[in-house]
């Protein structure tokens, strides 16, 4: 769709409105497909079963798995900007930071007033909704119903704003979310219709809080360790600067749930007891102390090395963090029977997907925001029964600015040309990556100073290479993936990657022409 276009269709909202009112008369259903975007916070692609990565084996998601096996799996699919507000906002407008003006997290809210995609949606006769984690601070536009956490949500008993108020709710954060996404499918306004529903999940953000149901369920669990978990970022200027190193940098109490010594149910260090211990009843607190206990009394029964305490806290971070992601995994396998309960199925579109992808002790870490490849990347699978075949690989490169267009292409709406993204729909619908698709993913980060500070960057990325601009200390790094895939190995300026460093920032350059970046942010 050109501007003018949109333009008009907006205008138009009415006339179109009208013309569905009559469609409904004549009780003649919409045939264009329905679409659930499910999207978690932070969840890593290690710990989606359906990648084969030995943590999703210990530890699977068979219901998320069960999207990717009827339908897609992404396997290059890459954010613009690895944090969660500009990743969101990317995702509603098709477009990189610099062009939505969401580019950090707390700057300043989303300008609701721009074009995106359930307003493009809604004006072509869709019923939207977002329930969930919203993180924009603007209040959601373009949605005939929206219900979102107050800011980053609480696990226990959190907050949902709506138009009129703000509510505490009790119960545990993603069943809330399930039920509330069932509820608005179950009453939505014009049958009619076809509908398009983000269903944001608070979790597995920090600070890992599971289910009750699912206190133990990893509690004897251990986790492999990542070969590289004692990096210590030799060659990696702003690696070494970071601020998100699990054995030095989480919080014992907040983070890793750790008590100050036998029997104790006081945590240790917790800045923000408001929005952890104190969201619980005194119930609820005292079950989880007591289902921590044994655990706890057993870190505390004798003395540990610095190693055995790292690799303590390792395990507890994964058994938390797994716990969380069985809960959205038991969201998921909701909706899907909802869907099937009520013949939904077929003609609706379901994505599994997350903001950004996130560190399970890789380099140490947990958290995200750098371009290398754990956070950068966000798994993703999608089902959509007669278009998408079963145990589809989705092989192209691929980026959150891609999926508004693509759902567009896909419910027969043109794209308007100012989306920066692409439809990746004939990819998905053939398996195959057509000769003319892109070949390089253009990356900004941009919140420094920040939380875990990660030096503001820009790069590019190919199938095989990857180039990096840490640009507030003028430092570049440079990785070829087919031979360093965990980005151990730093090779920019070494003899004999003259040419491919030249190549690739040409192609950078190119890409930020492209995407016209201001020059103030190429620097
Ligand atoms: C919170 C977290 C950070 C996290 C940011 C952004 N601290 O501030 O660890 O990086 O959110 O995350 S917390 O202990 O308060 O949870 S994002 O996914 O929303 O971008
Ligand atoms: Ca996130």
């Amino acid at each position: 769709m050109n501007k003018k276009r949109i333009t008009l269709s907006l205008a138009l909202l009415p006339v179109v409105s009208a013309l569905y009112g009559q469609k409904a008369q004549t009780d003649k259903p919409d045939s264009r497909p329905n679409i659930i975007f499910i999207m978690s916070d932070d969840h890593a692609r290690q710990a989606m079963s359906i990648y084969g990565h030995p943590i999703g084996k210990i530890a699977p998601t068979p219901n998320i798995d069960r999207i990717g096996n009827e339908g897609a799996t992404f396997y290059n699919n890459y954010c613009c900007n690895s944090i969660s507000g500009p990743s969101r906002a990317a995702i509603l407008t098709g477009k990189h930071s610099h062009k939505n003006g969401f580019m950090k997290n707390w700057a300043k809210g989303f300008d609701g007033t721009q074009q995106t995609l359930p307003k493009i949606l809604q004006a072509n006769g869709y019923e939207t909704a977002v329930i969930g984690k919203w993180h924009l601070i603007s209040k959601p536009t373009g949605f005939d119903h929206w219900m979102i956490l107050n800011d980053q949500g609480d696990y226990y008993n959190p907050q949902f704003i709506t138009d009129t108020d703000t509510v505490r709710h009790p119960g545990y954060v993603t069943d809330l979310i399930t039920q509330y996404c069932e509820e608005w499918l179950d009453n939505r306004s014009d049958k009619q219709k076809p509908f398009f529903l983000m269903m944001h999940h608070k979790a597995i953000h920090r600070n890992w809080v599971p289910a009750e149901r699912h206190y133990h369920l990893y509690e004897d669990t251990t986790f492999p360790l990542p070969d590289n978990y004692y990096d210590t970022y030799e060659g990696r200027y702003a690696a070494q600067l970071q601020k998100m190193n699990i054995y030095r940098d989480m919080y014992e109490g907040h983070d890793l749930k750790m008590v100050t010594g036998i029997d104790s149910d006081t945590l240790l260090y917790d800045p923000w007891p408001h929005a952890f211990l104190g969201t619980m009843t005194d119930d609820e607190q005292r079950r989880f102390f007591d289902a921590y206990r044994k655990r706890n009394n057993d870190f505390h029964s004798r003395k540990r090395s610095f190693k055995e305490v790292a690799e303590w806290k390792y395990q507890r971070y994964l058994q938390d963090y797994m716990g969380c992601v069985a809960s959205v995994d038991e969201s998921v396998g909701e909706i899907l029977d909802y869907l099937k309960r009520t013949g939904l199925d077929k003609n609706t579109i379901v994505v599994y997907t997350t903001d950004q992808g996130f560190y399970l002790g890789e380099h140490g870490w947990f958290d995200k925001r750098f371009m290398y490849e754990e956070s950068f990347g966000m798994p993703m699978v999608m089902r959509w029964p007669d278009h998408i075949k079963p145990g589809t690989k989705v092989e192209g490169l691929t980026q959150n600015i891609d999926f508004a267009p693509t759902f567009l292409d896909m419910c027969g709406i043109d794209v308007p040309d100012d989306m920066q993204g692409q439809s990746f729909r004939r990819l998905v619908e053939s398996g195959k990556t057509p000769k003319d698709w892109r070949k390089s993913l253009y990356y900004h980060y941009y919140e420094f100073p920040g939380f875990h500070s990660v030096r503001a960057h820009y790069g590019v990325k190919t199938k095989r290479y990857k180039l990096m601009h840490f640009y507030v200390d003028d430092k570049w790094e440079l990785y070829d993936l087919e031979t360093d895939p965990t980005e151990m190995n730093n090779i920019y300026g070494k003899p004999g990657t003259e040419k491919i460093t030249d190549e690739l920032m040409k192609e950078l350059r190119k890409l930020q022409t492209q995407y016209d970046v201001p020059e103030e942010l190429c620097k």
